[in-house]
């Protein structure tokens, strides 16, 4: 059905694995679902991961990536991994969070200055924090996270510049209460919209605005419906690898192993791909047509300590998790 060609890493393996046309299925046939059309990173990296994953098992394990929400949005995605009818997700802690309610305290606005404490934070003691927490909610999760970014906000209508410019925009954000609550505390108009639905609410006008890093607003085509870009950096997000949990058990340990492997291998391939684009695409995103601006992100902080929204996230995690996030940043929020 499919054949693999032998890559510059495969040279311990004494011929290629090359499946004739015709032959069985793999032992393990599972899918794999994300949100990002097939140009992003996570799909480039995603796709090399599960060719490596098919040659080193030997073809007892073929991983088919469903890109750009095939398999439905992301919010139904999640039922499904639970479910069973698919084995591996690719999904914003945040999001997550409407199962898992801690996993998305990476989320919270303002809490990284730049990728070095993401890294740090989310491969150290939070991001373990957070896996414990996925873990006990009867999922699996890869070691590494994967990179969505800093979230910019762009909108149809005017440039944001200062918190006020937020008050009663009509925004969508994705389905989460964390991100509805943000921007509740910022004063604006969030609307819960899964991403497969966003371009055509930007387009119809249901919301002005949305937000998100550069690299997906690039592999969506944002520019189409979008004029004005903001650099509000109001907070990181990822995307965890999730599987299912009686899929993963029913893998042998050294296939367990190579799954593994090469996810994580790709993760961290997917963050310096990821992290370029963020840092490199507005200039492209420019001659697309967007406007840029640049935003002091001290009064938009401000904004959300004083609306509460530090406070009311602290009570919703604990004093626990929270400690571990203000350990994390080093600093207090
Ligand atoms: O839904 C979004 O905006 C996206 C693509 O950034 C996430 O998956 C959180």
């Amino acid at each position: 059905r499919r054949s693999i060609l032998l890559g510059a890493t495969a040279g311990v393996l004494a011929a290629p694995f090359i499946r004739p046309a015709g032959a069985q299925s793999a032992e393990f046939t599972y899918k794999l679902a994300n949100n990002q059309p097939l140009t992003h990173p996570s799909n480039i990296r995603g796709a090399e991961a599960v060719a490596a994953i098919l040659e080193e098992s030997g073809g007892r394990v073929d991983i088919q990536i469903f890109p750009s929400n095939q398999l439905g949005a992301d919010t139904d995605v999640l039922g499904q991994l639970r479910a069973g009818g698919v084995e591996f997700f690719l999904l914003s802690p945040v999001i997550l969070s409407t199962l898992v309610p801690n996993a998305s305290i990476n989320g919270i606005g303002f809490a990284f200055p730049d990728y070095d404490a993401v890294w740090k934070a989310m491969d150290g003691e939070l991001g373990a924090y957070a896996r414990g927490q996925i873990e006990d909610a009867g999922l699996v999760v890869m070691d590494k996270i994967w990179d969505n970014g800093f979230r910019q906000t762009t909108t149809s209508t005017k440039p944001i510049v200062t918190p006020a410019d937020l008050e009663g925009f009509k925004i969508r954000v994705p389905v989460s209460p964390l991100w509805t609550s943000m921007f509740t505390a910022f004063g604006s108009a969030p609307t819960s919209i899964n991403f497969a639905e966003v371009y055509s609410a930007l387009q119809t006008g249901v919301v002005d605005g949305q937000e998100n890093p550069l690299s997906i607003m690039k592999v969506a085509k944002l520019w189409e419906v979008q004029k004005y870009c903001s650099m509000t950096n109001h907070m990181w997000d990822g995307f965890w690898l999730l599987g299912n949990r009686r899929a993963w058990a029913a893998l042998p340990e050294d296939l367990q192993e190579i799954v593994s492997k090469h996810f994580n291998a790709s993760a961290d391939k997917q963050r310096a791909d990821v992290m370029a684009l963020n840092t490199s695409l507005r200039g492209e995103l420019e001659a697309e047509g967007f406007v840029f601006n640049d935003v002091d992100p001290a009064p938009f902080e401000a904004k959300l300590r004083e609306a509460g929204f530090y406070a009311e996230w602290k009570k919703t995690y604990g004093d626990d998790a929270w400690a571990i996030l203000e350990s994390a940043i080093g600093r207090t929020l």
